[in-house]
């Protein structure tokens, strides 16, 4: 069995067992415990519980591997590997009820910057859905024993767009200037609330592509690996065009025009 497959096979175990105790304590009342970056940013007790929850799991199976997680400490690697955790992947539709929300766990390869990171595995898990997405690098992506690809020709009617909207009030006009620029080319647009099954979606081909600004890597290392691996193309993410503060995926004849409309760095 090659690294990237062990694994992938480490990250959907957990990816399974922490979305079911996420969904456990979904089913028991939501406690949001504190705000982050705006009062909108919200992180439930559950997101701090099921991160510990991996966190630990993860030590236990890979002693010496890095943890990148949105809701602990980093700990440096000292195997090469590090684990790029988001507990609970749309937070806000979790807290209101909202059906979309995942855990999403990649193992990178790489130095400290996640710039550099190369992503060997990732599980992005729906636990309402039951949907486990998961990719190997150079094994494909799969949902399943289907295998992913991406939807390339999106015809005259343009792309079926997904993005999001970040917390920072800043942020705001120029996001609505980009949105504007790009509808000319979008049959539609869809704002799902959890950038990982965003990404899953366009490496399923329910969505022709995915633009956000402000994403964090615990939110896109394990989507961009689906998308890297169901034959779309990246920016601003691992194994992605280099760019930084955007990340754009979409299938390889959609991405040139959307790319061109959007700026990385606003
Ligand atoms: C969220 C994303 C969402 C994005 C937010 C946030 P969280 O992750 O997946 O789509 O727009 O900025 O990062 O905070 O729910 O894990």
């Amino acid at each position: 069995m090659t690294l990237a497959a062990e694994l992938l096979d480490i990250a959907t175990r957990i990816a399974r067992e922490a979305g079911d105790l996420a969904r456990r304590r979904r089913e028991e009342g939501v406690t949001v415990a504190a705000t982050k970056s705006a009062a909108a940013d919200i992180v439930t007790a559950a997101d701090r519980e099921v991160e510990a929850f991996v966190r630990a799991e993860l030590e236990r199976v890979r002693p010496g591997d890095g943890f990148f997680g949105e809701e602990s400490a980093a700990t440096e690697s000292a195997t090469g590997v590090t684990w790029v955790v988001d507990p609970i992947d749309g937070t806000v539709n979790y807290a209101y009820g909202i059906p979309a929300w995942a855990v999403s766990i990649a193992a990178v390869e790489g130095p400290a910057d996640p710039a550099e990171w190369v992503a060997l595995a990732g599980a992005v898990y729906n636990p309402l859905t039951g949907e486990m997405f998961r990719a190997s690098r150079g094994g494909g992506a799969w949902l399943g024993d289907t295998r992913l690809a991406v939807t390339n020709d999106v015809g005259e009617a343009g792309g079926l767009v997904a993005t999001g909207f970040g917390y920072d009030p800043a942020t705001h006009a120029p996001t609505l200037a980009q949105l504007g620029r790009v509808m000319p080319i979008a049959r539609d647009v869809r704002r799902i609330g959890a950038a990982s099954l965003d990404l899953a979606s366009v490496a399923a081909g329910r969505m022709d592509a995915y633009y956000e600004k402000g994403t964090n890597p615990w939110d896109h290392a394990a989507g961009a690996l689906l998308v890297e691996e169901a034959g779309g193309v990246l920016g601003g993410a691992p194994g992605g065009r280099p760019g930084k503060g955007m990340v754009i995926a979409a299938g390889p004849a959609f991405f040139p025009r959307l790319e061109e409309l959007l700026d990385y760095d606003r």
